[in-house]
Formats: C-alpha cells, sequence, structure tokens
C-alpha cells in the first residue's frame, strides 16, 4: 500500500533541497529514506519521519577521537565506490572535530574541539575510533598532552550518546591480541573499548573495519528519535549484529550440501565453495556483512564472496582471538531463508530464495542513491523471510 506521508512529502520543497544536497532526485531521496527506515526495523510510516528528519538538517555535532587504530574505520566511511555514501554520513551530522580531516593542527585544533564541546554541550554525539591503552597509566597513546583516557573522559562527560566505531573501539580489537609469549595476559598496552575505560555501556559498532551503512542507520535513528537504536548486550545495534553472518550467507547452499574448499586454489575454491574448512567464522559471527555487503560498491564485495573465509572481526572473542584457519563453532545450522538451497522446496524456494529476482526488486532504485538503496532493501528483505520463515507463512518476493 502507498505511504501517504511519504507521497505529501514529495511536494515539500525541504525534500527537494536535500535530496539536491545530495545529488538525488525526489524519488530517490525518498526511497534512500524508506530503505533506511525498514533497515532499521521501523514500523510502516517511519520513513516519512526518517525522511523529514534527514531534509530538516538540524545536524547534530558530531565530536570524532582516535585512538589505536589503523583509521580504517574513517577510510570504510570517506572511501566509499559512490560518491553518495560519505555525502550522505557528512550530510546528517556536521563533524566539528575529526583528527584525521581536520586541515588545521595544533592548538587550533584543540581549541576547535573546546569550543564545539561548550557549545553542544549535552547535545553532541562522541564517536570513538580506536581502542585505549590502559597499561601503565595510559602513556602510550597521548594527543595534546592528554592520555587517551583522559580524552575520552573528558569528552564524554557532556556528550548527548557515545558510540564505539569499529572493534577497537568496542572491546579492544586487534590492538588487544594477546600476544603469545610465555606469562602474556593481556596485550603490551593493556588496550581495552570505550565501555571498560568508562565503565558504563555505549553503542558498539563493531568491524575490522565496520560497515559504514551500520554507522549511518544509527545516526539516522539519533536525528529521527532523539535516542540510539535498541543494542544488544554488547551494545551493537540489533538491526545489524542480531543475525550470523552464516545464517544469510550466498555460499551457505553448499555448506548444507557438504561441499567445502579445502585449500586455497583448489577446485571447491574456484567454485565458490564453502570456506568452512578454510576457517570461516561466519557460523559464530553476528554482523550484516552477508546481507548488506560491504561499502556500496555492490554484489561481491564483502570477505566470503571474495574468496576468504570470515575471520569474525565483529565478533569479540573470535576475530584476532581464534587462528584465521581454526574451524568455527557452529551456533546455529538452520537453513537460511534468504538464499536458494542446492534442492528447492516446492512453492517457496524458486522464488523465495533466488536471489537474482530478489535483488532485482531492491535494485528498483535508480542514480546516485540506487546502491545504499538497494543494499539497505536487501537487508529488509532478508529481514522480512526469516520472519515469513519462523511464522511458517509463505513469502511472495
Ligand atoms: Fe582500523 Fe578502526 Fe580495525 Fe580498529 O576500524 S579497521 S584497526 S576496528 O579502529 O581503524
Ligand atoms: Fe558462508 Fe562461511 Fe557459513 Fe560457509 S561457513 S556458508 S562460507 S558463512
Ligand atoms: Fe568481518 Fe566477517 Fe564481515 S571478517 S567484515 S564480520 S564477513
Amino acid at each position: 500500500m502507498a505511504n501517504q506521508n511519504l507521497i505529501s512529502l514529495e511536494q515539500d520543497d525541504r525534500i527537494e533541497a536535500a535530496a539536491a544536497r545530495l545529488s538525488m532526485d525526489r524519488r530517490e531521496f525518498l526511497q534512500f529514506c524508506a530503505a533506511l527506515a525498514t533497515t532499521l526495523g521501523l514500523p510502516q510510516g517511519a520513513d516519512a519521519a526518517v525522511a523529514e528528519a534527514v531534509a530538516a538538517k538540524k545536524r547534530p555535532s558530531v565530536i570524532w577521537l582516535h585512538f589505536q587504530e589503523c583509521t580504517g574505520c574513517t577510510e570504510s566511511i570517506l572511501r566509499a565506490e559512490h560518491p553518495t555514501l560519505e555525502k550522505l554520513i557528512l550530510d546528517v551530522i556536521s563533524l566539528d572535530y575529526h583528527e584525521t580531516l581536520f586541515a588545521a593542527a595544533g592548538h587550533q585544533v584543540e581549541a576547535a574541539r573546546k569550543t564545539a564541546m561548550a557549545e553542544n554541550k549535552g547535545k553532541y554525539i562522541l564517536v570513538v575510533e580506536g581502542a585505549i591503552p590502559t597499561k601503565d597509566g595510559g602513556v602510550y597513546c597521548k594527543i595534546g598532552g592528554k592520555t587517551a583516557i583522559e580524552l575520552l573522559t573528558e569528552c564524554a562527560a557532556d556528550a548527548a550518546a557515545v558510540i564505539a566505531i569499529g572493534s577497537c573501539a568496542s572491546w579492544g580489537g586487534m590492538p588487544s591480541t594477546i600476544p603469545s609469549i610465555p606469562g602474556a595476559t593481556s596485550s603490551p598496552t593493556g588496550s581495552s573499548g570505550v565501555s571498560q575505560v568508562l565503565g558504563k555501556p555505549v553503542v558498539t559498532i563493531p568491524g575490522c573495519p565496520p560497515n559504514p551503512y551500520n554507522f549511518l542507520s544509527t545516526v539516522v535513528h539519533f536525528l529521527t528519535f532523539g535516542a540510539l537504536p535498541a543494542v544488544d548486550h554488547l551494545g551493537r545495534p540489533k538491526f545489524a549484529y542480531s543475525r550470523l553472518i552464516h545464517e544469510n550467507c550466498e555460499r551457505r547452499a553448499h555448506f548444507d550440501a557438504g561441499r567445502f574448499a579445502m585449500e586455497f586454489g583448489d577446485e571447491g575454491h574456484r567454485k565458490g565453495h564453502c570456506l568452512y574448512k578454510l576457517g570461516c567464522k561466519g557460523p559464530e559471527t553476528y554482523a550484516n556483512c552477508s546481507v548488506i555487503m560491504f561499502g556500496d560498491a555492490g554484489a561481491g564485495t564483502w570477505p566470503v564472496a571474495c574468496g576468504h573465509p570470515c575471520i569474525g572481526c565483529t565478533e569479540q572473542g573470535v576475530g584476532f582471538t581464534k587462528p584465521i584457519h581454526t574451524v568455527a563453532k557452529l551456533k546455529n545450522i538452520e537453513p537460511s531463508a534468504f538464499l536458494p538451497r542446492i534442492v528447492e522446496e516446492k512453492g517457496v524456494g524458486a522464488t523465495l530464495g533466488s536471489a537474482a529476482v530478489l535483488a532485482a526488486v531492491a535494485g528498483a532504485a535508480a542514480g546516485a542513491g540506487a546502491m545504499v538503496a538497494k543494499n539497505l532493501g536487501l537487508s529488509h528483505k532478508a529481514e522480512q523471510m526469516e520472519e515469513a520463515k519462523k511464522s511458517g507463512e509463505k513469502t511472495e518476493v
């Protein structure tokens, strides 16, 4: 059924202006907002609220801190294949402090941070990228004469919300790896996540690097409702981290049929068989990479599609902890409702599971926002199908 709220918004000049800012036409802009709303699991009609919030241009001030990391989180947002994604992100936030992107340096930058914090006291979003070294008083990471611990504590005090972006900030990630030397019980610098240092839960968007769609969707939720999305026990937004990679992996049919790549470059690997025996951690990793793909370059842009096992980069205790080629623990062996099986079930499989049909439907948008809308749309379709599967209902695509 057509969404009357969204249709009436089509006449709104603010929509025209927002679409122009993002090099989209009205229809693309509204499709994009609808896709964002469904990705976030919002009820029908919420797409109009999302569109109004994005168009209103009430951009929240964002203070972005960098600690122990490779800057891959920032890179993943800025180095999108299409110009649209980073444009969208930079349009919905006011990035008032970011050490990597600032042209200025030294005292000037410190002053900018303090000004942004004072002017937006209690309202700004603090985004933290990188782990925080806690050993020896935190001396292993200092910025402007302050340790990462001091800077984080100071900036978090007056923030409306704190988002830990990337696995490093979420729990310590790669820098927190314990070296395999006798007697080692922690990483050399005692790298920790944001919530461990602050002693309170924060929203985490793990991944090394994290998927920029998940950051964008989280910010848009904040923009629309003035609150961050629902999270799981690790602070991860449920809309993005409630399913295992393995549940919706394009190679899942091969897993179910027992067809595996046994070594890189063998026949199974060349034919796109399951990477489980090469150490794929999809069966114990919660993330939406297999559904929304990575970045905005479209099909085939996530580790497994490229032929490499998932290393579990979003999952504490898996990524950077379990050896890459150790086989994963199977947490859920339910077959996917989203992708085709080797033997299709009558009346369900071919239509329900056809990734090609799915992609064609979800990719109905055209132009600048198409890839973003398509990927977000795919995410929603997967959710719908999982729900339909659970309730035993047949779903038409
Ligand atoms: Fe790098 Fe970010 Fe990995 Fe860490 O992403 S991509 S090491 S999660 O903090 O910069
Ligand atoms: Fe996909 Fe990995 Fe699961 Fe195989 S083990 S189906 S490659 S997620
Ligand atoms: Fe990371 Fe695995 Fe996704 S390695 S990017 S969680 S496929």
